[in-house]
């Protein structure tokens, strides 16, 4: 046997183990002697049996997605559900950890699953901008009925054991030794003989099939893909299998595979896959975690109430500081609010509401944070302020605990210098709300220690954030480059756009609002108050704003919301005011089209990007990607703005970048030395 596939023989029921760290994913040195296995076993008249499971800590997880960029090598893993189908005596997948993808298929092979309780199923290929393409499909529906199989194939999310069992994926869950009662299982089937039915041959939950509601909920899933190929892919191969005779719709999901795994799409989808787990290491820096067991929030507003949850969710006692007991008391009233509402939602048990909530304790004495190992201070955005609170934990906190600030913009440089401890000092910027949005800047300072930075980095991972570092300037990469993207907004409208084709050309685009729909959303006063802070004005929404015109809030901004709705209505007196803000210097408005929009403000948020490179604030051009594609909504489907810049075409963009710098003189086109050097080299190394 080889390393990665090994047989055990358990009194005529053979044990197939595969061994492929770190999730076992279905690489060509694992099909190849899996493939040789089974058709051994097949013709082995001594064995009984056969269990499928895995060594580590999980079944397989899917298709080596690595693979998918290179020649397929054979045996597919078609070949080997094909083969599975062959074997007339019992199979049984014996499943612990995730069973994904391909390793879903693969189960969906035998005749028979089993899973550990704390196991969990599903076919996510849909997040990678591809369908299952081996066969999952076509026999998913065949277990569990065509409305549950579209809805878990196009989400893409696994369900639990429990589901499955429930839904009829699985036959049995078993707390405890899995191999054992998986043998004991296959060892019955056996001795209770009789023929085994592969899943192709079960018809019965498809044939009842209610196919115009089945297409209803299709469709309703068609609208949400927001121009992404692969859940309406997904949707069309499960109709297939409702449809067509088993191997006719097997070939057509192969078919629609085919497609898509060389689309660009799905580059950019397992492009960001890679980039999010290349994001979360530390560069060069083998070093050990600091022990992180209590967690501190300093501030119970929205954001430091939000950060709170997303460590109870995962799992850790949080403190939670305020100046005086009502405003502390408001933050925790806030927190049991949004908890009674995702159980009021059925996304949270009771039971887990009460365990998050034992979680907590409020306090308004600095001295309670003394026994925390790291603190996110969370107060009011104002350097002063910061210095105060940094001033208050240095006296208090532990040695060696991590002391971390949310700022969205101040130097963290300033604010750990004013420490005895800056080593131990770093930003964490969450996005709001901080309990759901997965995006973690962590900002790291000059003097940040590689060992604080690497917890915090794994910390985020395990409450469930992407972590990108970052380095320290105004902005850090996300708000930095969401300036430059915005810098042109109301040049565009003075020469001739609308609020609604400027919003329209961005969700054309695949953006889920444009900016000013999400202006309009977060409430213009924001913005209005940040500039006259920095002594900025912008000519048209400061006028809005004089208005008393802040958005969805006041039911008017840069749109019209008819009472309490949040669907914008074009507003002529906001096109009026554009009109006139634009005769006052004699600007002549002309017709201004989508591709524009695109080039005056994507081209300069791709241009600040490299900037942010070349300066060494993101170590790589993946991290960028994935905090556009994390916090910002770019669309998944074109990668991130530096993915999509190589799709682009960077020579393009410069080009264009050129021609708009000529035409406005604005500092914002001139192009970045290191966007010039992707044009000549086609990559985005920085020397
Ligand atoms: C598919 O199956 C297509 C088929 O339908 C048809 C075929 C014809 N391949 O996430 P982690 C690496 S499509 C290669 O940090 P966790 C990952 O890059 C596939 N590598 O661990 C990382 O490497 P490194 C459908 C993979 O415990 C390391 O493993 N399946 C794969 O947080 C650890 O990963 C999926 O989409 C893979 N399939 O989470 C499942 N998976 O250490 C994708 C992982 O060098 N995987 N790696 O950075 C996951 O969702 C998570 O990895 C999992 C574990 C939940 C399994």
């Amino acid at each position: 046997m080889s390393n990665s596939v090994n047989v055990a023989n358990e009194n005529g029921v053979a044990v197939v183990i595969i061994d492929n760290p770190p999730v076992n994913a279905l690489s060509f040195h694992v099909r190849e002697p899996l493939h040789a296995a089974l058709a051994a076993l097949r013709d082995d008249a001594t064995v009984r049996a056969i269990v499928i499971v895995c060594a580590g800590r999980t079944f397989v997880a899917g298709a080596d997605i690595t693979e998918f960029s290179k020649p397929v090598q054979q045996p597919e893993l078609r070949a080997i559900v094909a083969l599975l189908e062959t074997i007339a005596k019992p199979m049984v997948a014996a499943i612990h950890g995730t069973a994904l993808g391909g390793g879903l298929e693969l189960a969906l092979g035998c005749h028979f699953r089993v899973a550990d309780a704390g196991a969990k199923l599903g076919l996510p290929e849909v997040k990678l901008g591809l369908l299952p393409g081996g066969g999952g499909t076509v026999r998913l529906p065949r277990l569990v009925g065509a409305a549950k199989a579209l809805g878990m194939i196009v989400s893409g999310t696994p369900i639990s054991a429990g589901e499955a069992k429930a839904a009829g994926l699985v036959d049995a869950v078993f707390d405890g030794d899995l191999i054992a009662q998986a043998v004991r299982f296959a060892g019955e089937a056996a001795a209770k003989g009789g023929s085994f039915a592969p899943v192709r041959e079960r018809r019965d939950r498809v044939a009842e099939t209610d196919l115009a509601a089945f297409d209803r909920q299709a469709a309703e899933l068609a609208r949400k893909a927001r121009g992404l190929e692969a859940p309406l892919a997904c949707a069309e191969a499960v109709r297939n299998a409702i449809t067509l005779p088993f191997d006719e719709a097997l070939a057509a999901e192969r078919a629609l595979f085919v497609k898509l795994v060389a689309g660009d799409q799905s580059r950019a989808q397992r492009h960001l896959f890679f980039a999010e787990r290349e994001a979360a290491k530390i560069q060069g820096k083998d070093v050990t975690r600091r022990k992180i067991a209590r967690v501190g929030i300093i501030g119970a507003g929205t954001m430091g109430g939000g950060i709170a949850m997303a460590f109870a969710n995962g799992g850790f006692p949080v403190t939670l500081l305020e100046t005086g007991e009502e405003a502390l008391q408001r933050g925790l009233a806030m927190i049991e609010k949004n908890y009674a509402v995702s159980v009021g939602r059925g996304s949270l048990t009771e039971e887990a509401r009460q365990q998050r909530l034992g979680l907590f304790k409020g306090s308004t004495d600095y001295a309670d944070l003394a026994d925390c190992d790291l603190v996110i201070e969370a107060v009011f955005e104002d350097m002063a302020v910061k210095k105060v609170v940094f001033g208050k934990l240095d006296a208090v906190a532990r040695p060696g605990a991590i002391l971390a600030t949310n700022t969205s913009y101040l130097d963290v440089d300033e604010i750990a210098a004013s420490t005895s401890r800056p080593q131990d000092v770093l930003g964490m910027h969450f996005f709001s709300p901080a309990n759901v949005m997965k995006l973690l800047e962590i900002v790291r300072a000059d003097r940040t220690a590689p060992d604080a930075l690497a917890t915090v980095a794994e910390l985020a991972r395990r409450i469930g954030k992407v972590p990108v570092v970052v380095g320290v300037c105004h902005g850090f990469v996300g708000n930095r480059m969401l300036s430059a993207r915005g810098a042109e907004n109301e040049f565009l409208l003075l020469e001739g756009a609308t609020p609604g084709q400027v919003d329209k050309a961005f969700t054309d685009f695949g953006w889920p609002m444009g900016p000013f729909q999400m202006g309009d959303l977060a409430g213009l006063d924001i913005g209005w108050r940040n500039r006259k802070a920095r002594g900025q004005t912008a000519v048209i929404a400061d006028t809005l704003c004089e208005q008393g015109r802040f958005g969805q809030k006041t039911g008017r901004g840069w749109y019209r919301y008819e009472s309490g709705s949040r669907e914008p209505v074009p507003d002529p007196e906001v096109e009026e005011l554009i009109r006139a803000k634009a005769a006052e210097p004699g600007i002549a408005r002309r017709e201004i089209g989508a591709d524009e929009i695109i080039e005056r403000t994507l081209y300069p948020l791709v241009n600040e990007g490299a900037r942010i490179l070349e300066e060494g604030i993101a170590v790589r051009a993946s991290d960028i990607d994935v905090v556009w594609a994390n916090g910002y909504g770019f669309p998944i489907g074109k990668g991130g703005p530096m993915f999509w810049a190589g799709l682009e075409g960077a020579a393009k963009i410069v080009e264009r970048l050129e021609h708009w710098h000529r035409r406005t003189g604005r500092a914002i086109f001139e192009p970045a030395p290191v966007l010039r050097r992707f044009a000549e080299t086609g990559s985005w190394q920085v020397p």
